[in-house]
């Protein structure tokens, strides 16, 4: 068929609906759409009807599975809509704040809330890996520091591995809200962490394989930056060195979110903060932006775990 006879025949399934009440306007501009770009594509790549089965069954395991979030990550969608996200920001005039990066599909509401400063790992990994201390104020459109603006953070453990997704850690492991103190500052205790690994039997994975990719994610730590007249700040820090810096599965990684690490061995420190061992630390601002009215809300929503 050509692109015109498959126009001609999704019209054609736009079937009367006056009797049925009003169509929603744009769910059916979408769908017209969607169902005309994949026909267009089945009919130009030539899909034989196994093909186009096995897509639909790959797009149901993956949703059974719970990884139709990592799949966007890892197809690019979720960068993609940043991209839009920023340029949108662009035409309203919104610049100078901290890069946006993607959330990912691993954050969890309700975790534990605290001012100034939170301790974010429960210990059971104690001696393992590096301690890290991580520190900064956050912004506001005036530039002066924002006391009480909402920071949430969220992170892997030393195996890469999320709370609550693994069972095997304790509740809201490695997840904190902390509320910035009078100067605007936050500062939280933790582990560095470790980079992340697509589950290796997983849906995604698979697709990855066939693509000749890996589903590896560099070193990383999540952040909302929220407060009351501002846009909430969606990103991440990467952790500087990792191998994965530059060639992050969900393509995440962006200049102005790589902050240095600093190795911290002064006996005196360590003796303050009984610690046996040198530790890292980050220093990292946020900078927020004014709430405006043209620009697309800054709130996204989406189905999020909440424990
Ligand atoms: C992650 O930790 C993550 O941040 C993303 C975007 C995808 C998979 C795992
Ligand atoms: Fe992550």
């Amino acid at each position: 068929m050509t692109h015109a006879d498959i126009e001609a025949l999704v019209k054609q399934f736009l079937v009367d609906t006056a009797t049925q009440g009003t169509p929603n306007p744009r769910v059916q501009q979408v769908v017209v759409r969607l169902t005309t770009d994949l026909f267009k594509a089945i009919e130009d790549l030539d899909l034989s009807q196994t093909e186009v089965w096995k897509g639909v069954e790959y797009l149901a395991e993956a949703g059974a599975t719970h990884e139709l979030g990592l799949l966007a990550a890892g197809l690019g969608l979720e960068r993609f809509l940043d991209i839009r996200a920023d340029e949108a920001e662009a035409r309203a005039g919104l610049t100078g704040g901290t890069p946006r990066t993607i959330e990912g599909p691993l954050y969890v509401a309700g975790a534990p809330e605290s001012t100034g400063y939170a301790r974010l790992d429960d210990g059971s990994e104690a001696g393992q890996g590096e301690v890290l201390f991580m520190q900064g104020t956050v912004y506001g459109a005036d530039g002066q520091p924002l006391p009480g603006a909402k920071v949430e953070v969220w992170h892997a453990n030393l195996l890469g591995n999320y709370s609550f997704f693994d069972k095997s850690q304790s509740d809201f492991n490695m997840r904190s809200t902390i509320v910035t103190d009078l100067k605007g500052r936050y500062q939280f205790r933790s582990n560095v962490p470790m980079g992340y690994g697509c589950p290796p039997q997983g849906t995604t994975q698979r697709m990855l394989d066939l693509l000749a990719r890996h589903g590896r994610r560099p070193a990383h730590i999540h952040f909302f930056v929220s407060a009351p007249g501002h846009r909430k700040l969606t990103t991440q820090i990467n952790i500087d060195g990792d191998e994965y810096l530059w060639d992050d599965f969900a393509f995440a990684s962006r200049d102005g979110l790589v902050p240095a690490v600093r190795r911290i061995d002064d006996p005196e420190q360590l003796d303050k903060l009984q610690l046996d061992n040198p530790f890292a630390s980050i220093d990292f601002d946020f900078r927020l932006l004014p709430d405006v009215a043209d620009a697309p809300a800054a709130e996204v929503e989406r189905i999020r775990a909440a424990a």
